[in-house]
């Protein structure tokens, strides 16, 4: 059963801005030449420290019983929050981003352009989010990558039911035996595990446990883990390799070299539950199956994020 969304006081929505028309709200234009007797509303420090952490304590502690952990927000990762979010407004979604910065891969098209190529009919999910693009024929094109995922992203984090924890690293999976007659890996035996949950840690900490003592990391349970940390790198394909360490998996297939035509259908129809209550999505995939790689052409991420949002739905039974 989903954990309900607390109930919180509705955010005050600011009326769209009107850009065809040339012209600012009246509020705005009357700041105009009027910085004379311009003066902020007064505040102490301390309510800005409040007004921060008080809103940060209360995420962590909402969400340290989630119904879905999003691993990842690069494109993949964003994608399925978004489609799972829209769908199921009742079910509380933690993402954890080990960056700063969330977007993961998707603030370029590739090497150092702008312009995202997506093949069709990832254009679907464009015109669903509102970014817009150019038609090319068999694929289009978003004008700035940046212009995607800052959309997806306002999009996401507009949502109640969503909670990014960015500058926030994985650094492991909860797990627990999964029992016979749990699924249809019951039969495996005690040695199968399902993932419960995640352990997470500041990423400035994660990254300096081997010149620091021991600083022990916080934790997140949700029945349910989305993983979508990209291809092998420093933080990348995470849960899958910590799946090999933890004898799920026996091997990885490693990723394979570029393939646009191949790797796209293949990551896609791929998305699936790789262990019982682990999700794993995007080019963290291509680690597990072996698959191409596509390159600078975004489609097959936002419809695996579709995918693992409808396999999330799958395992709920909802
Ligand atoms: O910071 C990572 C990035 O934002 C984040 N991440 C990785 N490990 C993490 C961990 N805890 C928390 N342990 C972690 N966050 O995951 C995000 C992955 O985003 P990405 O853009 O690298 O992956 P993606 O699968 O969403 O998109 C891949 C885009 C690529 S790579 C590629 C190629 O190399 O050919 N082609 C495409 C389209």
């Amino acid at each position: 059963t989903p954990v309900a969304v607390a109930s919180k006081a509705p955010a005050v929505k600011s009326p769209d801005p009107d850009t065809t028309n040339g012209k600012l709200s009246p509020a705005l234009t009357a700041m105009f030449h009027n910085w004379s007797t311009f003066s902020f509303a007064p505040i102490r420090e301390s309510t800005v420290s409040r007004a921060m952490t008080r809103r940060y304590f209360h995420d962590l502690d909402t969400h340290a019983e989630s119904d879905v952990v999003i691993i990842g927000a690069g494109s993949c990762g964003l994608s399925c929050a978004y489609t799972l979010a829209t769908l199921r407004p009742d079910l509380r979604i933690s993402i954890v981003e080990a960056g700063v910065a969330p977007g993961g891969g998707a603030w370029l098209g590739g090497q150092l352009f702008s312009a995202m190529v997506m093949r069709k009919p990832a254009d679907v999910f464009l015109r669903d989010v509102g970014v817009p693009f150019e038609d090319e024929g068999d694929y289009v094109v978003v004008k700035h990558a940046a212009l995607f995922t800052s959309t997806v992203l306002s999009r996401v984090l507009g949502m109640e039911n969503v909670k990014l924890f960015n500058a926030t690293a994985v650094e492991d999976l909860i797990t627990r035996r999964h029992h016979e007659g749990d699924g249809e890996d019951g039969e495996e035996g005690e040695g199968k595990i399902r993932v419960a949950g995640v352990v997470t840690n500041w990423t400035l900490v994660s990254m300096h446990h081997d010149d620091q003592s021991c600083m022990d990391p916080n934790t997140i349970n949700a029945p349910v883990v989305v993983s979508t940390t990209g291809h092998d790198g420093p933080f990348g394909a995470f849960s899958v390799k910590r799946l090999v360490g933890m004898k799920q998996i026996e091997k990885l297939g490693g990723m394979r070299g570029l393939d646009m035509q191949a790797a796209e259908d293949a990551i896609v129809k791929g998305t699936r539950e790789i262990v019982p209550g682990l999700i794993v999505g995007g080019m963290e995939l291509s680690e597990v199956d072996g698959a191409n790689r596509m390159g600078p052409t975004f489609g097959a991420m936002v419809l695996s994020g579709v995918k693992a949002a409808e396999e999330v739905l799958r395992v709920f039974d909802l």
